[in-house]
């Protein structure tokens, strides 16, 4: 074994280009492709101001809001962009000690609704209601008529199968389903015409259909699931096995068809067996074939879903064979191409939705859609786009991106010695996802990219052995790749969109008959108390209802009274309706904490085991009394 101690570090890149951050930013876009000589993208000099497009002065806001994934930590959060300050973090499949989710009846009630009846028995048998883990990779809005409608965001969690939607309006999560009959969603992606419509999301992992135990090294008995979700009821309208396992997934601009990247065509169950094969393929969805299908009454029902078979040689699907694992599937504003990235190939394969047609009405080649192959570099993993024709494809074994001109590249398959490559920059470290601004819908507008780099290595000061991820904002307003900004992130951050702010437009305050806590005021309306000027306990068998309004700074209550064993639950109406006025509740000692904010309804359920005074207190800094804000639960010895 060598001896760690004495184990020399080779130069790293940081050291090779010879420092300071800035310089080496400037090196990096010099960096030219190798390929076919590719011209250099930045001036040797550049102007002062170009460099501090992205330096929003303190006050100033920025253009776009930046949906981000935070892989498993289980959250959406929300940067400003250009700026890339993190502004928010909405807990999704988390738990959140800030606030209360996963705690809350209103959070848990979305938490655990959407769970099948295994799944919540099986929890139950560990003492939980519901999973306070997830692997959330995916954020993408609803969509109508080809671009973002600010309605809903939509995410998976690949941890444990399931799909979330949070409303824009308010920032919260309102629906998350667990998907039956699949494992591991993956791949998700919105319908993006004429509207959302249909969330697809993939089923990564092959797994017997009906997966009781009998089965383990029968390959020819594992499908993968490929799932159609509505996204304004969150329902799984119909599902379809598919063969080979399911990555990324993306929908046309057409309405017609869905496509899914496929890693593992050989049904492998090692590395070994999963890699065994030059091609692995694309699975093209049928939308409207499988909609008749699933009218025809042709599919097998299980777990109340319609499945159909869309395995090779189905009606419903076509297999287009694409080099060697491929990962990352994206459409093209042009409204035409779809991105099928090669990850263990160089290549990205081009499909022309125009092409797709004949897939299913004739016998031609599956091969006969793509209409470009370039070939980029090595570990082509997410492609982004500008809106004038050109693609930016992370490269994660070069640590590069490499921008390219999409008819070029169409071009130079027909046989034209033309060179699809315009440059690369380097980035730092790794890149998986990359998004441009409004990239992914019909009004892409070529300002921003952003490269999610997987390692950070040497871009920070040492936080230990843990790195944080590095995400670089750059600049490609000017036909150039200039990066502009590092940006540190917490596990593990796999994608993100970039909205432009004309589109979000969430409230400032809550609206009293906001859906987030209609069953607290149903509750309240069968107990007779009006929520908004109450001060009062109801008992109810064990059962105790505590109802109080908070104006800061003091809660309605100062002090109330239970008995040990109680169940408590405690609703607050925060009728401040100020801006940014949020208060909080947190029962010292008992492990409760949550947020109300303006104008919200919230409530919190725990057992009153202890006797004693507990102070409780607000929790969110709401006043200059904030620390006053405070009241006392006794609670009297059984
Ligand atoms: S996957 Cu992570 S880098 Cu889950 Cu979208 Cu490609
Ligand atoms: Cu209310 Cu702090």
């Amino acid at each position: 074994m060598p001896n760690t101690k004495d184990r020399k570090q080779g130069p790293s890149r940081r050291d090779i280009l010879t420092v300071p951050a800035k310089s080496a930013v400037l090196a990096g876009t010099l960096a030219t492709t190798g390929v076919g000589g590719a011209a250099l993208l930045a001036h040797a000099t550049m102007p002062a101001e170009a460099a501090e497009k992205n330096d929003l002065k303190p006050g100033e806001l920025d253009e776009y809001y930046g949906f981000w994934s935070s892989g498993q930590t289980g959250e959406m959060r929300i940067l400003g962009v250009p700026s890339m300050r993190e502004l928010m973090r909405v807990p999704v499949f988390n738990r959140c000690s800030a606030t209360g989710w996963g705690q809350t009846n209103e959070s848990l009630k979305i938490l655990t609704e959407g769970l099948l009846p295994e799944t919540r028995a099986m929890l139950a048998a560990q003492g939980k209601k519901t999973y306070d883990n997830g692997d959330l990779h995916h954020p993408h809005m609803s969509f109508t008529d080809g671009t973002y409608d600010g309605r809903y965001l939509f995410m998976n969690d690949k941890a444990n199968t399931r799909v979330a939607r949070v409303r824009v309006d308010i920032m919260k999560c309102d629906k998350i389903i667990e998907i039956p009959n699949a494992f591991a969603i993956h791949g998700l992606r919105p319908q993006k015409f004429p509207r959302t419509g249909y969330v697809f999301a993939n089923g990564e992992h092959e797994s017997p259909l009906v997966n009781d135990g009998k089965i383990l090294d029968d390959p020819s008995q594992y499908v993968s699931i490929f799932t159609a979700i509505d996204g304004d009821t969150m329902e799984v309208k119909w599902q379809l096995q598919v063969s080979g396992n399911l990555d990324n997934v993306d929908a046309d601009y057409q309405g017609k068809y869905a496509f899914a990247s496929s890693y593992n065509s050989e049904m492998g169950m090692n590395l070994a067996e999963m890699t065994a094969s030059e091609m692995d393929h694309c699975v093209i969805f049928d939308i409207k074939a499988i909609e008749a299908g699933v009218a025809a009454g042709d599919f097998q029902k299980l777990n109340g879903v319609p499945v159909l078979d869309g395995r090779k040689g189905s009606k419903y699907t076509r297999y287009v064979p694409i080099p060697n694992s491929p990962h990352g599937v994206n459409t093209a504003p042009d409204k035409k191409h779809i991105m099928i990235n090669g990850k263990l190939s160089p290549t990205v394969s081009v499909i022309d939705v125009t092409k797709v047609d004949a897939l299913f009405s004739s016998d031609v080649d599956p091969r006969s859609c793509i209409v470009a192959e370039p070939e980029l570099g090595l570990g082509p993993l997410h492609t982004a786009f500008d809106g004038e024709g050109n693609a930016f494809t992370t490269l994660f074994l070069d640590s590069q991106v490499a921008k390219w001109n999409i008819d070029k590249a169409i071009r130079a398959y027909a046989g034209e010695k033309v060179d699809p490559i315009i440059g690369k920059v380097d980035v730092a470290y790794q890149p998986g996802h990359n998004s441009t601004s409004m990239g992914e819908t019909a009004e892409a507008d070529g300002k921003w990219l952003i490269s999610m780099n997987k390692f950070s290595k040497d871009r920070f000061i040492n936080v230990g052995p843990l790195k944080p991820e590095n995400e670089q904002l750059i600049d490609i307003s000017d036909g150039n790749l200039k990066v502009v900004h590092d940006g540190a992130t917490f596990a593990e951050p796999h994608d993100s969109i970039i909205v432009h702010r004309s589109k979000v437009n969430p409230s400032n305050v809550y609206k009293r008959d906001d859906r987030f806590f209609a069953d607290a005021v149903k509750q309240a309306a069968a107990d007779g108390v009006d929520l908004e000027d109450a001060a009062t306990v109801i008992r109810d068998g064990n059962k105790v209802r505590v109802y109080m309004y908070s104006v800061a700074p003091t809660f309605s209550l100062e002090k109330f009274t239970v008995k040990q064993g109680d169940e408590v639950t405690v609703y607050i109406t925060n009728m401040d309706d100020v801006d940014d006025l949020t208060h909080g509740f947190c029962m010292v000692n008992f492990g409760v904490a949550m947020e109300i904010g303006p104008q919200a309804t919230a409530s919190v359920t725990f057992k009153a085991d202890r006797p004693g005074v507990h102070w409780f207190y607000c929790q969110w800094f709401c006043h200059a009394l904030h620390l006053e804000m405070r009241g006392r639960m006794l609670v009297e010895p059984a």
